[in-house]
């Protein structure tokens, strides 16, 4: 078999949570992977289709998802097991910081001689810092790697030294660190391929699906993502990807957007072999409503589930036009808080009467469900505040309550069938982005850090429960209280829920329990902090564990609650095989036709 150049590394959030006694809470509620993290960066497969196009094998280990279906795998034989050019791990979101560097430590230790290459948004904030660990060798900085990395790998391969590629943090012989400039980030994202053929490819190729798995149920709920751009044009205030942090941090000056035919492609060539929800991250309506509309075009008649994610309102004529161009459509919108001065002070600048009247005519244009979601930890929100918030869900609840249209194909599976509207509330956890506004001038916003280094929130990873690893607290709720308010809020929405039939019974019960539970948990591990004891403090919290494990999936809400009813099909196993099969004729006649003009030459 060919040499395969790069293994592309997913490490779970912390190395490793299956020993670990931690309360993680409901940090990744409203996220499809646990509370591990364990769904890999969407760049794994543009960077990996890249490669692969110039000529590079790559391939892609998901480390997190291959630790949590099997409590005996055995990280470091596998690990052990590879043998490429280089790995490369991402810590693009910071709650990786521990398990990253623990599988970079790994990696090193069973290959001394292999590069790690880091890259994401996280591993380009903290660069400089990164070079502080012996195991990382070079950062790939920057929201568009695919390039560089190959000018890497040819590097690393040739064996010269990388003094010209862009973007490269990296550490020569003599242990000097060295910072090439921030230079390379396209304008557009029409030079990589997002629509996950490289996946396909690779499963066969390597007969493996296990390690490309984006995350634990996604075989039962295969949903997949569209990406519309890089870098955004909001700078809402707690967010990492804001047009600032970008232009600060991630050496973009304008978001960078994939022309509407090729997204729209992007979404046939899924829908090819997966029958799953497609989720188009970005507002569509960002480059303009032109582009918008373009993209309508393109897609018109696509009778699959398309979600969509809205920024802020939308008008009647625009909704009416996504209805007829994709008619199983769902809207995601975040308005955060029902309050319209803590909505304002977190950067979104629309009342409620406005977001009232957008849900009002997308069920009009037969939008099939609307998802809001509300969030724990912001400026100027107060306890009252957020349980006004769920009073106000409740409120939506019945102004809304007419059913959507059934959904298409036939509805079976997932559990969020019931219902128009479906509002969701959790906390900011478990950590404020760095390179966010509230981050970067937390005073100003009334925000108060307790973690800033890489180093420090790698630590706090580790901590007992979520309220000791949040790295901030505001100046209205201390960190008890945002713990506090995110469980009465959870109790309050579920039983809200329960009344309006989004949940049975049986499952409003189930989430009842389990967030009393922790309630409880969070108090004992509370006590046990206070033991001045390290040993014996450490011997109360590993007793604690079966009980910390069993609380630690949807805390405040199921997670399946996130789903859309599915048919029976939902991944096409032939679909995909006979476009595997394509691929390897095309690629088969590319060589072919190469030779015969050779031959002619
Ligand atoms: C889309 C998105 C998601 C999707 C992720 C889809 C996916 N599989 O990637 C969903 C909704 C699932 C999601 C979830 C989360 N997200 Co999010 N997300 C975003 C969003 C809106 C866009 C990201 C994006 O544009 N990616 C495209 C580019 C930038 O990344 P990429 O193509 O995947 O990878 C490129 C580079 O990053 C780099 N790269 C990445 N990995 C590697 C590895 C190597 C070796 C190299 C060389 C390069 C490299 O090269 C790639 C291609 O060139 C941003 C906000 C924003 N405007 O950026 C937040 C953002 C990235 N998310 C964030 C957070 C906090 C989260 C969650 C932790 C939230 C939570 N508590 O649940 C989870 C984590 C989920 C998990 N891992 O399981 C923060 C991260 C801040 C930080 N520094 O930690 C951001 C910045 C803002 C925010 N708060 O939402 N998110
Ligand atoms: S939270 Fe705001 S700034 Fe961040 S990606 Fe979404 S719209 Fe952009």
């Amino acid at each position: 078999m060919t040499k395969t150049n790069l293994v592309l590394l997913h490490a779970p959030s912390v190395y490793d949570f299956r020993q670990e006694s931690i309360l993680y809470g409901p940090v990744s509620d409203v996220v499809p992977s646990t509370t591990v993290f364990e769904m890999y960066p969407i760049g794994f497969t543009a960077l990996a289709e890249y490669l692969e196009q110039h000529g590079l094998r790559v391939r892609i280990v998901n480390l997190a998802v291959r630790m949590l279906n099997d409590a005996g795998f055995d990280v470091e034989k596998q690990i052990r097991r590879l043998h490429p050019d280089a790995f490369g791990i991402d810590l693009h979101w910071l709650p990786h910081a521990h398990g990253a560097i623990e599988i970079a430590r790994l990696v090193k230790k069973h290959h001394p001689h292999t590069p790690v290459i880091f890259g994401g948004l996280s591993a380009t904030y903290y660069h400089q810092e990164l070079m502080d660990y012996p195991a990382v060798d070079y950062v790939i900085r920057g929201d568009s790697t695919e390039e560089p990395l190959r000018q890497l790998l040819r590097c690393i391969m040739e064996g010269r030294e990388p003094h010209d590629v862009p973007n490269l943090t990296w550490r020569d012989a003599e242990g000097n660190v060295h910072l090439n400039p921030l230079t390379y980030s396209p304008e557009n994202l029409n030079h990589v391929l997002i629509d996950y053929s490289y996946v396909v490819k690779a499963v066969a190729r390597y007969r493996d699906l296990a390690n490309f798995v984006p995350f634990q149920r996604w075989l039962g709920y295969p949903i997949t993502a569209a990406l519309t751009c890089r870098g955004c044009r909001h700078n809402c205030l707690t967010c990492g990807g804001s047009a600032r942090a970008f232009r600060e941090f991630y050496g973009r000056a304008r978001p960078a957007f994939r022309s509407p035919e090729a997204l729209a492609q992007d979404i046939r060539n899924i829908q090819r072999f997966s029958k799953g929800p497609i989720f188009v991250l970005g507002d569509i309506r960002q480059a303009g409503l032109d582009h918008a509309e373009r993209f309508l075009n393109a897609i018109e008649g696509f009778d699959g589930q398309l979600m969509l994610e809205f920024f802020g309102p939308a008008s009647r004529d625009f909704l009416q036009k996504l209805g007829k161009a994709a008619p199983n459509f769902v809207l995601e919108i975040s308005p955060e808080s029902h309050s319209e001065e803590v909505r304002r002070a977190f950067g979104r600048y629309y009342s409620n009467e406005e977001l009232e009247d957008t849900i009002g005519h997308a069920l009009e244009a037969g939008c099939q469900r609307l998802d809001l979601f509300f969030m724990i930890g912001l400026a100027r929100q107060t306890y009252q505040t957020v349980m006004e918030t769920v009073d106000y869900c409740d409120h939506l609840l019945r102004r809304f309550s007419r059913r959507a249209p059934p959904l298409s194909p036939p509805t079976l599976g997932g559990m969020g069938g019931a219902g128009y509207v479906h509002p969701f509330i959790s906390p900011l956890a478990p950590f404020l982005d760095p390179g966010s506004l509230a981050f970067e001038e937390p005073e100003a916003h009334g925000y108060r850090l307790f973690y800033r280094s890489l180093e420090e929130h790698r630590q706090a990873l580790l901590r007992p429960s979520w309220k000791y690893v949040l790295n901030y607290e505001t100046e209205w709720m201390n960190r008890d209280e945002i713990v506090a308010s995110t469980y009465e809020a959870g109790l309050r929405l579920n039983a809200i829920k329960a009344r309006h039939g989004l949940v049975d019974r049986q499952q409003a019960e189930a989430v009842e329990k389990r967030i009393r539970k922790a309630v409880r948990l969070i108090k004992q591990i509370d006590d046990m902090v206070s033991i001045a004891d390290e040993k014996r403090r450490t011997k109360l919290l590993r007793a604690l564990k079966p009980q910390v494990d069993a609380a630690n999936l949807s805390t405040v809400c199921d997670k399946r609650e996130l789903e859309l009813p599915l048919g029976w099909l939902k991944l096409n196993i032939p679909k995909a095989a006979l476009l595997i099969l394509s691929n390897l004729v095309a690629k088969a006649t590319k060589g072919f036709r190469r030779a015969v003009s050779k031959g002619v030459e």
